[in-house]
């Protein structure tokens, strides 16, 4: 037929599996089966990726996703079917990128269809090799449109230091911040442990690549101080210290390629000092509060910072604006964006569109308009530097 062809891929190595699986699920259930017809792409907790069947319409339960019981196509599998947590098998991932399927899918009958290709890749995780861009750098050397941020500003968004560097030169405010790697740590301690005290404390420590909270801890004094460095840089090589501020958590999300779109903004209230990482998604300690009450002319602002901000990382797609609002004067900060925000109908991003008048179905269809746009765009530019 003349559906749109999307590739979902979902899963993935990451400490995220279980809510990519979620959200596939979620967003899988949401789509115009009359629009879209779906290829699904597992990739297992070892790397290992799995093409099902061609889906005309949406699976009954997770479990369904993860092709637990029926012969889904291992691609690169090797001859003895023995994963070696190596990640895919790239011989075989770009055909079956490429023609939508693979020779074996075919044999297994797992497909559906004749093959033809994908029209637009959908991720739903985050980078199976520890750096963001990864996957999206995949979709960009097989050639296919992809939904979300491209190579640069999906690793810009997974690096708290970069990202604050392109915020600075954007001209947003941001609060104070300090940065070393493990090698500055080990060669000079005391002098990095007075260079954050600049900030004052408390101050919050960070692994300067983790999406989640993982690692971050708030320190009171100097001993604080270095023992929180020493847990971050379990996670990370990079370290990243923020002053602290008695502030409200305010979101916005941002929709668009080159004239972004900004929602309502929303609020988190958490009871927590900071929600960790299971609080974020499974406990629901925190509160979203949506449209946020703020004055209007606060709320004015926030849009016009988000935006600034996905221009300055390079975004397309979308991406989740936060704030922070100074309570003692009302400041306004920018504290990070999230290329990969949760993503189920019940999370901040969806739910601030919605608020804003756009279903959840409706940012679908949008998302993967954008993709298609935006490869159109990048396919007019001329690569060859003029040799031709
Ligand atoms: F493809 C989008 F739309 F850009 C996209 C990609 C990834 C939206 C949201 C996410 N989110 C995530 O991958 C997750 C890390 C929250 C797991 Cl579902």
């Amino acid at each position: 037929g003349n559906k749109i062809r999307v590739g979902l891929v979902y899963g993935g190595r990451s400490g995220e599996h279980e809510v990519s699986l979620q959200t596939a699920l979620a967003v899988l259930k949401a789509f115009d089966f009359d629009k879209y017809e779906l290829i699904p792409f597992y990739i297992t907790k070892t790397g290992q990726w799995r093409a099902g069947a061609l889906l005309a319409a949406p699976p009954a339960s997770v479990a369904e996703l993860q092709f637990a019981n029926e012969g889904a196509a291992e691609i690169g599998a090797s001859e003895t079917g023995e994963d070696k947590g190596q990640g895919p098998g790239t011989g075989e991932l770009f055909p079956v990128l490429l023609q939508g399927m693979s020779e074996q899918a075919l044999t297994n009958g797992v497909a559906a269809d004749e093959g033809r290709p994908i029209d637009v890749m959908f991720p739903l995780l985050h980078g199976t090799f520890g750096e963001d861009g990864t996957i999206q750098g995949l979709f960009e050397m097989a050639g296919l449109p992809y939904v979300g941020a491209g190579v640069l500003a999906s690793s810009v968004g997974m690096d708290k230091v970069a990202m604050k560097t392109m915020f600075a030169h954007a001209g947003l405010p941001q609060v104070g911040f300090r940065h070393f790697n493990r090698f500055g740590w080990k060669s000079d301690r005391e002098a990095r442990l007075n260079e954050v005290e600049e900030l004052g404390y408390p101050c919050f420590v960070k692994p300067a690549n983790l999406g989640s909270s993982v690692g971050v801890s708030k320190a009171r004094d100097r001993e604080e101080l270095a023992s929180a460095v020493e847990l971050a840089l379990r996670f990370d090589r990079k370290v990243i210290v923020e002053e602290f501020v008695d502030a409200r958590e305010i979101e916005v999300s941002v929709l668009g390629n080159d004239e972004p779109i900004a929602s309502v903004p929303g609020e988190i209230c958490s009871s927590n000092e900071f929600y960790d990482y299971k609080a974020k998604y499974i406990d629901g300690k925190s509160a979203m509060v949506i449209p946020a009450e703020i004055p209007p002319e606060t709320a004015e602002q926030l849009r016009s910072m988000a935006v600034r901000a996905f221009l300055a990382i390079d975004g397309s797609g979308l991406c989740r604006a936060d704030f922070f609002l100074r309570r003692s004067d009302g400041a306004l900060f920018i504290n990070e964006v999230n290329t990969m925000p949760g993503f189920t109908p019940f999370s901040m991003y969806p739910l601030m569109w919605k608020e804003s008048g756009m279903s959840y179905r409706q940012l679908l269809d949008n998302l993967i308009g954008l993709a298609i746009e935006r490869h159109e765009e990048r396919q007019s530019i001329d690569y060859t530097g003029g040799a031709e």
